[in-house]
């Protein structure tokens, strides 16, 4: 039996979303925020970072959602939603995994965050960093996927596009969210029409960005 420790809409969101789209049993255990139970002593004895995702697997806690993605993924091989070992996309599904996990999924969270890179009181400053930065990572991507796409890996979705899609969900509020580039744009709509995207907006609660 699977465990996900999950905030609604945060990084377990993608995770969850494996969950569902996979198939897997599994249970869930919010950790609220409000009452910052992230960082419970009960929770850190989890996820030390008190962060989330963690999925506990057969007892044992595991953390970092890029990882757990390829894990789940490389374990239901019918799903095909990561190219096998020894494929010649497999690569490629791995630069895009690390890409995302830590050059976009990074700059979220200075966005959110901003005291955390420069201190109290340069949080504007963050913000504008961060923002150019993460729009120059969708102009990277739409090219990309105009090029090569319309998935990262080509003609088939991976899990590096359902990665890529939570990513893009958090940029809703942002001046220019991802959706302005016209391929991300088309890439998250085909995602977003997966029964098990609305049946993850059900169990977590979310409305925006339907
Ligand atoms: N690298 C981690 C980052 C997880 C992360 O930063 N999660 C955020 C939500 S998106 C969180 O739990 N924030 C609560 C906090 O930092 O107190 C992962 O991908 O699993």
């Amino acid at each position: 039996m699977h465990t996900l420790y999950y905030s609604p809409g945060a990084a377990s969101m993608v995770v969850h979303w494996l969950l569902i789209e996979l198939g897997i049993a599994h249970e869930l255990s919010l950790v609220d925020f409000e009452t910052r139970a992230q960082k419970s002593s009960a929770y850190l004895a989890l996820n030390p970072k008190g962060v989330v995702p963690t999925l506990v697997i057969d007892g044992q806690p595991h953390t970092e959602a890029a990882a757990l993605l390829v894990h789940l993924a490389d374990t239901h091989p019918a799903a095909r939603l990561s190219p096998p070992v020894d494929a010649p996309l497999r690569l490629e599904f791995l630069r895009w995994m690390f890409h995302l996990a830590n050059e976009l999924q990074p700059l979220f969270r200075m966005w959110w965050y901003p005291h955390e890179p420069a201190g109290e009181g340069h949080e504007e400053a963050v913000h504008g960093a961060t923002r150019a930065r993460i729009e120059a990572e969708w102009s990277l991507i739409d090219a990309h996927l105009d090029e090569h796409g319309p998935y990262l890996l080509g003609e088939s979705p991976s899990v590096a596009d359902f990665y890529l899609v939570m990513l893009m969900r958090w940029s809703r509020n942002m001046p220019r969210p991802a959706t302005a580039w016209p391929r991300l744009e088309a890439l998250a709509g085909r995602m977003k029409a997966l029964p098990s995207f609305r049946a993850l907006y059900a169990r977590e609660g979310l409305a925006e960005w339907a």
